[in-house]
């Protein structure tokens, strides 16, 4: 039997505005500290909708019901935000900063960068809720953030290729190869970190210098 798309239509169309209030939200904080001189911590955000034979699926699997008000009240990942950012603790900033707000919602966290997903996977997954005001009514919609860096996202978007090249039975050998990519992603972030650390010790000391007396 197909899909009748015009039923989920809804649903779809209600999660395409929570992901634009939750962008835009996201994208002032980052105009905001560029105002106050603060470097972005945002390299680039992406955003996707689940297609209704997507959902259908996940309902499936789960052993859920397949209807929309199934989908409604069960998934908390149609909508999905992934924001890149260059170091960790610029992931943790932003975290912070989105616990802090009144507008914002966290409903549930998954941090798989303190505990890396046994494949090696990494990121933090924040689960959270936006009230949508609407015409009629003031409508709470779920959305999925995962906030990662761009090595863990180089090595996560390779990693989920080769799993759908190989229909999720994936070689030892290379699982055994991701999982050292992994290793070697977490060195990397670590190292780039130190650098960035040893830039601001030497740009804060010139800036001293520099003063006036
Ligand atoms: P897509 O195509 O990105 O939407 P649940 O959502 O609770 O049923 P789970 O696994 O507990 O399932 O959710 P979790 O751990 O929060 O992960 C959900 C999403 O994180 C996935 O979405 C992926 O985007 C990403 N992810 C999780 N684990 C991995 C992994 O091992 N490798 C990669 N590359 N990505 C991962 P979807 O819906 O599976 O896919």
């Amino acid at each position: 039997m197909g899909i009748d798309f015009n039923e989920w239509k809804n649903l779809l169309l209600l999660h395409k505005l929570a992901l634009d209030d939750l962008e835009t939200k996201i994208n002032i904080t980052a105009e905001e500290g560029k105002l106050l001189g603060e470097e972005n911590p945002i390299e680039h955000i992406k955003r996707r909708i689940k297609t209704p034979e997507s959902i259908i699926d996940k309902l499936q699997r789960k052993g859920l019901l397949v209807t929309v008000g199934s989908a409604e009240a069960n998934l908390r990942d149609i909508a999905g935000i992934r924001i890149t950012c260059s170091f960790v603790s610029d992931i943790y900033k932003l975290y912070e900063h989105i616990q802090k707000r009144a507008d914002i919602e966290i409903v549930e966290t998954k941090d798989y960068i303190k505990n890396p997903k046994p494949n090696g996977y990494q990121s933090l997954h924040v689960i959270v809720k936006v009230n949508l005001h609407l015409y009629t009514s003031i409508q709470p919609v779920y959305v999925e953030v995962q906030l990662r860096t761009l090595a863990m996202d180089f090595w996560a978007s390779l990693e989920h290729k080769i799993y759908y090249k190989y229909d999720r039975q994936v070689p030892e050998y290379l699982t055994q190869e991701l999982k050292e990519a992994a290793e070697s992603i977490t060195a990397l972030d670590e190292k780039m970190k130190n650098i960035r650390d040893e830039v601001e010790v030497i740009r804060t000391t010139t800036d001293q210098i520099m003063l006036p007396l």
